[in-house]
């Protein structure tokens, strides 16, 4: 998946059943689309895109690709030992195996800002059936609102080059 840090908060990104991340560009970035996805590739019609929350299945390497759309944030969770920065203009993978269900909290560990004591959230981890549970949720979701209901601040310039696709992300095991 891809984490994408804003001030303040962090936008999550799957590829939905497909597989395949929709492609991403920062013109196309808006209040309704947080992370620019290009509504003509057929790659991002199944894509899901949620903030605040973000769900994975346990036992099952999660990996993850940081970047950031202003300063830098920092994805952090605490009772994995899991942290890494996100930085504009980088792509940087993190992979982690959550080996036990249930609800983490997420903060950001950059001091990025006036809101930076607000830029929490929650990674769930789930058994495989609510995983499935909560993709066919954040699915039906994505099917019947227009755009995401992610509220963006009102702030945001995008200035930097947008991420590629993650296709050739390929992390390393020492890195944390
Ligand atoms: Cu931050």
């Amino acid at each position: 998946m891809h984490v994408v840090a804003q001030q303040f908060s962090f936008n999550y990104h799957l590829p939905g059943a497909d597989g395949q991340f929709g492609r991403r560009d920062v013109n196309l970035v808006s209040n309704s689309n947080p992370l620019g996805i290009d509504p003509n590739d057929p790659a991002g019609k199944d894509d899901i895109v949620t903030t605040g929350e973000l769900h994975v299945p346990v036992d099952r390497p999660v990996v993850v690709e940081l970047s950031s759309k202003d300063v830098i944030h920092d994805y952090f969770v605490p009772d994995m030992r899991i942290a890494g920065d996100a930085i504009p203009g980088s792509l940087i993978p993190i992979w982690f195996t959550p080996v036990k269900t249930g609800t983490y909290e997420v903060i950001c560990a950059q001091l990025c800002g006036l809101g930076h004591y607000g830029m929490k959230g929650t990674l769930v981890v789930d058994t495989p059936q609510d995983y499935q549970a909560w993709l066919k949720e954040r699915a039906e979701l994505a099917g019947t609102q227009a755009a995401p209901s992610s509220p963006a601040p009102g702030a945001l310039q995008p200035q930097n080059k947008p991420p590629a696709p993650a296709a050739s992300a390929s992390p390393s095991p020492g890195q944390l």
